[in-house]
């Protein structure tokens, strides 16, 4: 890449390298991906469409990112030591999608706030299909990655609030199929709404050159009540007290609890009030999400499954189970 393209992103903190990979070996690559999923969706027996409302990425060795082959790796190196001038090495590498099932924005943040301990340099986001920007493109904040890093982002907390500041900053990319986004680790970046409802992957591959200085300081994660490192365990608690309260069950297995929720709550009333249909909705989902993460090492990337169960269902239990205790209490 030309000095030009290695100015702008020391300036900018991003750059768009355009046409990076052959529309045929991108072809070939989404191609691979969607069949991986359909057989990953089988795994769990499931249909992809329930599968991919639950899963929205795929963080390598997975089945999901075995589907893409060296020669679109080594096309992502290449670049992104042209770009840095420098050898570079790849830390991690994702899948990540967005399509009908799961349109969900990914608020804004920075990368390096998330691996404080192990931190990575730079993110090569390629697309692999057009992404127009009414289909969730990636948004950057230029010049967001000389600010000073702030502590991660819980978006995943049913408290969390945007920062509105940040929208009227941010400028959306829209790409064509094959182009790369280099981004800092440290840039304010997200994604909004699929609004086209079109499917938007990518190939999300981060890299660190040997010379690269880490951030002196980076602020260290605080986790929420209930967020992104707290929410599965929380979830286990909540639903394994319930269910002692309520059925005199024993039973602390996650996915047996979710398994037994699931079907009490189409046998019987709660003495609580719940809108039924999202809480099983939500409970079915939290199901397909962590099979995926054991098998697949799937996830959510925009961290909405678990905050909607804890708007249908986790968080009127737990108030249920709070007063029914008090009252036990006061007996
Ligand atoms: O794919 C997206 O929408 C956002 C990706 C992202 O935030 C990241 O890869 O760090």
């Amino acid at each position: 890449m030309n000095s030009l393209a290695q100015k702008d992103f020391k300036l900018k903190g991003y750059y768009v390298a355009r046409n990076v990979i052959h529309k045929s070996l991108i072809k070939k690559t989404q191609k691979n991906i969607l069949e991986s999923i359909k057989s990953c969706s089988k795994d769990l027996g499931v249909s992809e469409k329930d599968y991919l409302s639950a899963v929205s990425r795929w963080l390598s060795p997975s089945p999901i990112t075995s589907a893409v082959s060296n020669a679109v790796l080594e096309h992502i190196s290449q670049a992104t030591q042209s770009l840095l001038d420098e050898t570079s090495q790849l830390s991690k590498f994702n899948v990540i999608c967005k399509n009908d099932q799961c349109r969900g924005a990914i608020p804004y943040h920075q990368d390096i706030s998330y691996s404080p301990e192990n931190p990575y340099q730079v993110s090569a986001w390629l697309a692999l299909q057009d992404v127009p920007e009414d289909a969730g493109p990636l948004e950057v904040i230029p010049g967001s990655h000389k600010e000073p890093i702030k502590q991660a982002v819980d978006f995943w907390s049913p408290e969390y609030e945007p920062d509105s500041t940040l929208k009227n900053r941010a400028l959306k990319l829209p790409l064509s199929a094959g182009d790369v986004v280099f981004f800092d680790s440290s840039l304010w970046h997200g994604s909004s709404e699929n609004l086209a409802r079109i499917s938007r992957y990518a190939i999300v591959t981060r890299w660190v050159t040997q010379v690269w200085l880490p951030p002196q300081f980076i602020p260290r994660i605080q986790p929420r009540y209930f967020g992104m490192w707290t929410s599965g365990e929380l979830t286990q608690q909540i639903l394994s007290h319930g269910a002692y309260l309520l059925f005199q069950s024993q039973e602390k297995d996650f996915l047996r609890l979710l398994e037994l929720w699931i079907d009490k709550l189409q046998q019987i009333s709660l003495p609580f009030s719940i809108d039924l249909t999202s809480a099983i909705e939500s409970l079915t989902r939290i199901r397909i999400l962590h099979l995926a993460y054991l098998k697949h090492k799937g996830g959510d990337a925009t961290g909405n499954l678990y905050k909607n169960l804890w708007k249908s269902f986790l968080s009127p239990l737990k108030n249920y189970v709070e007063i029914f205790e008090q009252k036990c209490e006061a007996l």
